[in-house]
């Protein structure tokens, strides 16, 4: 067990470190065991002052050099770089290694379509026809009599250029409205390949080459666009064709979904592929019937973070939490095996599963962990690590040891919504139609639309300024679109259901039960973000709500991010005309240049731009304000006035 007596001192209570009640109940347990985990390590790790603030380049061996934030332009780096240059610098940094977290995740997935269509991989099919003809549209490519693996290899050679392409506009620059498309042309920020896109930034973030904020922030755009317009996109896209595009299910979430009696497995991570071939494995009979002579009564396969999410939206596989219970989870003592692939994956889990005496496994090549066991996933012969992975928790449950310890924290939530059932559910089974949400939005009813995503962190109180913030917005009519380990905390707290329509303004509660849906809609993992950049060019190609991105009422928020990733998300909302909020930190010198650009000026160029604020409630209205600001320029917003007016004397009437 690890050593703490040092952090004892400095411990938070568990209830202060998060408001998911399993979650505190194994911090507890796990400091009566000894055991440290991340809440601890934050507690004694103080943030660096100075890289908070992105005041300090560490970019060649002249430095590093650190700069003032209080005096921000009071000195230069030895190279003579102002704080706007070092902050954009840093900054662009990170845009470079999210959107590559996410193109890399894509790329992988096209390449495992590319060896289906091509027949070299029996193992995966296409799955979903209809999603495999509607990306071969929106990428103009023919299907009228065609073979399905031929208009495949099509969509697979075209999208490969999402990656690779050096010049020109990438392939999915199709699917973005015709206004927003010609605002990137105008600031010349449309993408070419990812890499080419990443290699640039990286270039142009060395020592002595650009050294200009706007025309780094110009590049931050580009990459972040490549990012979420395609190789996020990419992903989803892809894999609604190989594994199915997501329909509403009932899930369950939280750490009470582990079962005692049963050997639990829990995965981890990011890429579906591992995720589907575990599910092969862990229904094989062979598997339960070995599962069952070891005692248990079953394998009970269970996931987390995005992979989880991506697996519960398209399965209803149950979900034991986000980013900040993955090593509290393994304290339950009740979890045989969990195995990783890529991103969000803390080193610190090693050090847990070996005082729990959980099977830890990392399975892709790209994500190794010093001293934790790896069994590599090949997609060509996929069931030889998982099938591994699921023996070797087997032998764990029959060699458990120490007190299994599961929370009962469990809620059913409605998982699974996507762009094309959101037309379906509104629009009606036969024809989707965005029609319905448009016309709410209009009239009212509906005063606009955010997307609330992204992590969970240690520097705030796990899940709560997710679940605040939602809460207010859709008090105030506005509906909410989840991803991430942002769903998890909403559907940790009961609230991706129905009956959550009752926290709802009147207008929006109104619509949701006339639908039947929650006021809440759960779109799975971070590359499935993409499905509010298609939600969101469906709104606009609807009519009536303007005619770019930059035109809706809508808004994104990140209250609790953490990894670079969100940064390239936050940048690829901000530059499709998104008013994006973040929350618990942001790395920025307040007063200088380069802030004023991220958070004003980007939007008079006719895109998004940035927010922060570290309350929920105050972010809840930053993001209302934004939305009643384009209702207004919509000419709109008098609809809604009337409407309230209605409901008021409605609900007078009511009273009287
Ligand atoms: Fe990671 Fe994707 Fe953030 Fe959660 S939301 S902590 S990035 S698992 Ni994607």
């Amino acid at each position: 067990m690890g050593e703490t007596k040092e952090l004892k001192k400095k411990l938070t209570p568990a209830r202060d470190c998060t408001t998911c009640e399993a979650t505190a109940q194994m911090i507890d347990k796990a400091r009566r065991d000894g055991v440290e985990l991340v809440f601890d390590r934050a507690a004694s790790m103080k943030p660096c002052p100075i890289g908070a603030d992105s005041a300090c380049c560490k970019h060649c061996s002249m430095g590093p050099c650190r700069l003032n934030a209080k005096d921000p332009y009071g000195k230069v780096g030895v190279c003579g770089a102002t704080i706007d240059t070092i902050q954009a610098r840093n900054f662009a940094r990170m845009v470079a290694s999210g959107a590559a977290a996410h193109t890399d995740h894509g790329m992988s997935i096209l390449h495992l379509f590319g060896e289906v269509v091509k027949g070299h991989n029996k193992d995966y099919q296409i799955k979903d026809i209809q999603k495999l003809l509607q990306v071969a549209e929106t990428l103009e490519i023919e299907t009228d009599g065609r073979e399905y693996n031929d208009i495949g290899l099509d969509i697979y050679e075209e999208l490969m250029k999402t990656y690779t392409l050096v010049e020109g506009e990438f392939p999915f620059a199709k699917a973005v409205p015709e206004k927003t498309l010609e605002t990137w042309r105008k600031q010349g920020i449309v993408p070419r390949g990812a890499m080419r896109e990443i290699m640039e930034i990286m270039h142009r973030t060395h020592m002595g080459v650009d050294q200009d904020y706007e025309n780094i922030v110009n590049q931050c755009s580009r990459t972040a666009l490549s990012d979420g317009w395609g190789g996020s996109m990419v992903a989803t896209e892809i894999s609604d064709i190989m594994f199915g595009t997501p329909r509403p299910v009932m899930a369950e979430v939280n750490m009470g979904v582990l079962k005692e009696d049963h050997v639990n497995i829990i995965v981890h991570g990011h890429e579906p592929n591992l995720f589907e071939s575990i599910m092969v494995s862990t229904s094989d009979a062979t598997m339960v019937e070995a599962a069952k002579a070891a005692g248990a009564k079953g394998i009970n396969l269970v996931g987390m973070c995005c992979s989880g999410a991506e697996m519960m939206s398209r399965h209803g596989v149950p979900h034991a939490g986000n980013f900040m219970s993955t090593e509290a989870v393994l304290v339950t003592g009740a979890v045989d095996a969990m195995a990783v692939d890529v991103q969000c994956i803390k080193q610190g889990l090693g050090k847990v599963a070996d005082c729990y005496g959980t099977e830890l496994f990392t399975t892709n090549p790209r994500c190794h962990i010093e001293g934790v066991k790896h069994i590599e996933f090949d997609e060509d012969n996929p069931m030889a690590c998982t099938d591994e992975v699921v023996i070797k928790a087997i032998s764990r449950f029959k060699s458990r040891k120490g007190d299994i310890q599961i929370p009962k924290n469990k809620n059913i939530g409605i998982h699974g919504f996507s762009k094309e059932y959101i037309g379906y559910m509104l629009g009606g089974t036969f024809r989707e139609s965005y029609v319905p949400l448009n016309e709410n939005i209009i009239n009212g009813r509906i005063r606009g639309v955010a997307g609330v995503v992204g992590c969970t962190q240690p520097r705030t109180k796990q899940d709560y300024m997710h679940v605040e913030l939602v809460k207010e917005l859709i008090k105030n009519d506005v509906l909410v679109l989840q991803t991430g380990c942002s769903q998890i905390a909403l559907a940790k707290a009961g609230l991706l259901i129905p009956e959550a329509a009752h926290l709802a303004g009147d207008g929006l509660a109104e619509v949701c039960e006339t639908v039947g849906m929650p006021p809440i809609l759960g779109l799975g993992s971070c590359v499935d973000n993409s499905r509010i950049l298609t939600a969101a060019s469906e709104m606009v190609r609807t009519g009536g709500l303007g005619h770019s991105i930059a035109d809706l009422p809508a808004a994104g928020a990140a209250p609790e991010w953490m990894s670079e990733k969100a940064i390239s998300i936050g940048h690829y909302f901000v530059a499709s005309g998104v008013y994006t909020v973040f929350g618990t930190t942001f790395p920025i010198t307040e007063g200088t240049k380069f802030h004023k650009h991220l958070f004003e000026e980007l939007e008079e160029m006719g895109m998004g731009k940035w927010g922060f604020s570290n309350d929920p409630i105050e972010m809840a209205h930053m993001m209302i304000a934004h939305i009643d600001k384009k209702r207004k320029q919509l000419g709109i917003d008098k609809a809604r006035e009337r409407v309230l007016m209605d409901m008021a004397d409605r609900q007078k009437l009511d009273v009287a």
